[in-house]
């Protein structure tokens, strides 16, 4: 669905919230040419306790974090952006929604130095469904293994979530898609398994839970520390710094994307061969059911984790 169709019409813009069409840039802004945009991707779920936006703290930090190699100034504290943040969704018609938060170099002169461009800072909010498709959540996606690498964390910071490196989420999901499966699995450059173009990526073996870890070439994704943290709580084993290898996937009893988009999505099977019995197992089912339950805040523990609007 595109953003014509929603119900939102304001973006916080540089300190200003404007209406929806006039939230513009000049068409020679440096991120532009040069992908020098750092961002984030939150949810502000409709919880029992009313709106409220999960980890969102969590994600402020690792925008300041991701602008640091890029040597970004972003013009507003912490404090601001959330604040910015609680009153644009107050003043949308939204229940729930995925909230995009955009530092970037803007306009001012062109060269792939951005010594003289302004950053500039934006906010959105739109209502987001499942990002797979709701069937997805409970029956698991068909992916593949995708032909390109993720970029070698010797090359780029891949944990700074920056809007250049998406050319090669792009590269592989469309690849995906383009031979009939959901979505990417992405190997890194030494081969093993990385993440999705969007998702971390945890596996499942007799009964332990396993997922690359940070120096693999991965995001640090926000949605995996939830996830490691409900699964130790629920008393499995999980291994956060392994290197899994490509065959590894084919040998999982369950697989499965995490991401704040994405959530909990099952993966039913990898290049055409069913992984476990070929549906969501049981330990993706319990997890998943764990993250629905406190991200709804129908259980009042992890409280800490929530900001409400
Ligand atoms: N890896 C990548 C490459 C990635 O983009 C994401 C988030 C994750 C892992 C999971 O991180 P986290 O959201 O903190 O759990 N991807 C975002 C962008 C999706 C999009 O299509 O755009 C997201 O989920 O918001």
């Amino acid at each position: 669905m595109g953003f014509d169709e929603m119900d939102v019409d304001t973006i916080w813009m540089d300190g200003e919230f404007v209406p929806w069409e006039d939230a513009q840039i000049h068409v020679l802004t440096h991120g532009l040419h040069y992908g020098t945009g750092v961002f984030e991707g939150a949810r502000c779920y409709d919880t029992e306790e009313g709106p409220a936006l999960f980890r969102w703290d969590e994600h402020v930090e690792r925008l300041f974090q991701s602008a640091k190699p890029y040597e970004m100034e972003i013009a507003h504290s912490h404090e601001e952006l959330t604040d910015a943040t609680l009153e644009l969704i107050r003043r949308q018609n939204v229940e729930s929604c995925y909230i995009r938060p955009i530092a970037f170099y803007g306009y001012d002169s062109l060269g792939v130095s951005p010594r003289d461009c302004p950053t500039r800072t934006a906010i959105a909010v739109w209502p987001w469904g499942a990002y797979l498709g709701e069937e997805a959540l409970e029956e698991g996606i068909e992916v593949m293994v995708s032909s390109w690498r993720k970029h070698s964390s010797s090359q780029v910071p891949t944990n700074a979530k920056t809007t250049g490196l998406y050319v090669n989420s792009l590269l592989a999901g469309e690849e995906a898609r383009r031979y009939g499966y959901a979505e990417a699995i992405v190997l890194n450059k030494e081969g093993n398994v990385a993440e999705g173009p969007g998702e971390n990526l945890f596996l499942v073996r007799d009964g332990d839970i396993y997922t690359p870890g940070l120096s693999e070439s991965i995001l640090d994704g926000i949605t995996r520390d939830t996830v490691i943290t409900l699964a130790r709580d629920l008393g499995y084993d999980v291994y956060d710094s392994v290197s899994l290898s490509r065959g590894e996937l084919n040998t999982a009893d369950e697989l499965f994307f995490t991401g704040s988009a994405a959530e909990v999505t099952p993966i039913r099977q990898v290049d055409n061969v069913e992984i476990g019995s070929g549906s969501r197992g049981p330990v993706t089912e319990a997890i998943q059911q764990r993250f629905f339950e406190v991200v709804e805040r129908r259980t009042d523990e992890y409280d800490e984790w929530f900001t409400y609007v």
